[in-house]
């Protein structure tokens, strides 16, 4: 058929595919949180239900694009990290922000009533952007500032709020807290408040490393009968199994199994070397 005259306009398109054979970041976060955050009522400073339905939402993107391999997320932002050899829509960098970014929304408003008691009461937003980093340790170092991040904010914030509690107005809190040292934050918590900052929720000091783990779903027994799917209990907030990617695999002591993967939730320390030795990630 021949082409219309108007079709000279799709000449107008910009190429926007990113660098190959780099690590592609995406992360996104949350538009105006400090607002959402007061709106809904969330817990200060961590809402425990706030970061799961975030985690849930970060599940939900790496289930549909598998090439993602890690994500990390804390407070109102997830990183995702695409392998190095992904080809997902061509590298389109256009294209990778605008599915993963509304996908991530539309997660976090349908699985909204899963996890939070208050109704939502506004339509929430999440800004995005990808970047491209050539080397492990650009990547490492990338993931563990937004770590170290997470850990700066949240001990500021648990001292701050602290204050408020025993009775310090929001800005005498915020003078008291002006130039200080982390030393001297865990002191103030310690002496103030009897709070050990080593004790509190790993959650809350290191964030959510979400990652794909293998397992082996028993799916029927050598009487036929199938059993129920072990490795993938609803009621477990940590675990994802993914879909449309089993392979029957073995039969052992009479039953069947399928080999899956899911995505496992952990707050573990990702800047130190010991996770990444023992996680073979970085090809
Ligand atoms: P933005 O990202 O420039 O549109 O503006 P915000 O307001 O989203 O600022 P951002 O992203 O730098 O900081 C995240 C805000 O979200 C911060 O004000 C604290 C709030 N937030 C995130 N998680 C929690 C939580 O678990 N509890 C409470 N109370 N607030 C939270
Ligand atoms: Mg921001
Ligand atoms: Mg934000
Ligand atoms: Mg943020």
């Amino acid at each position: 058929m021949a082409k219309s005259k108007f079709e000279y306009v799709k000449g107008f398109e910009m190429s926007d595919s990113c660098l190959p054979n780099t690590w592609l970041v995406l992360r996104l976060d949350g538009r105006g949180f400090h607002r959402f955050a007061m709106a809904h009522n969330f817990a200060k400073p961590n809402d425990i239900l706030a970061l799961n339905l975030m985690n849930k939402a970060a599940s939900a993107v790496m289930q549909e694009f598998q090439d993602i391999f890690i994500a990390y997320g804390q407070s109102d932002e997830f990183s995702f990290i695409f392998k190095r050899s992904t080809n997902l829509f061509g590298r389109r960098a256009s294209k990778l922000l605008s599915t993963v970014v509304s996908l991530f929304s539309a997660s976090y408003v349908f699985y909204w009533s899963q996890f939070m008691k208050t109704p939502l009461l506004y339509p929430p937003a999440f800004d995005s952007r990808i970047v491209l980093y050539p080397s492990a340790k650009n990547l490492r170092d990338y993931l563990s500032w937004r770590q170290a991040d997470c850990h700066i904010n949240n001990l500021y914030n648990t001292c701050f709020w602290s204050l408020v509690e025993s009775g310090l107005k929001n800005e005498e809190a915020q003078k008291r807290l002006n130039g200080t040292e982390s030393s001297q934050k865990n002191e103030i918590l310690f002496n103030e408040f009897g709070i050990n900052y080593n004790n509190e929720p790993e959650q809350f000091k290191k964030g959510s490393v979400l990652l794909w783990e293998n397992y082996h779903e028993k799916i029927q027994s050598n009487d036929g009968s199938s059993v129920g799917d072990s490795g993938n209990d609803p009621g477990k907030a940590n675990t994802e199994s993914a879909v449309g990617d089993s392979v029957m695999e073995s039969t052992r002591e009479g039953f069947t199994f399928r080999k899956r993967k899911r995505v496992v939730v952990s707050h573990v320390d990702i800047i130190g070397d010991s996770f990444w030795d023992n996680n073979n990630l970085l090809d």
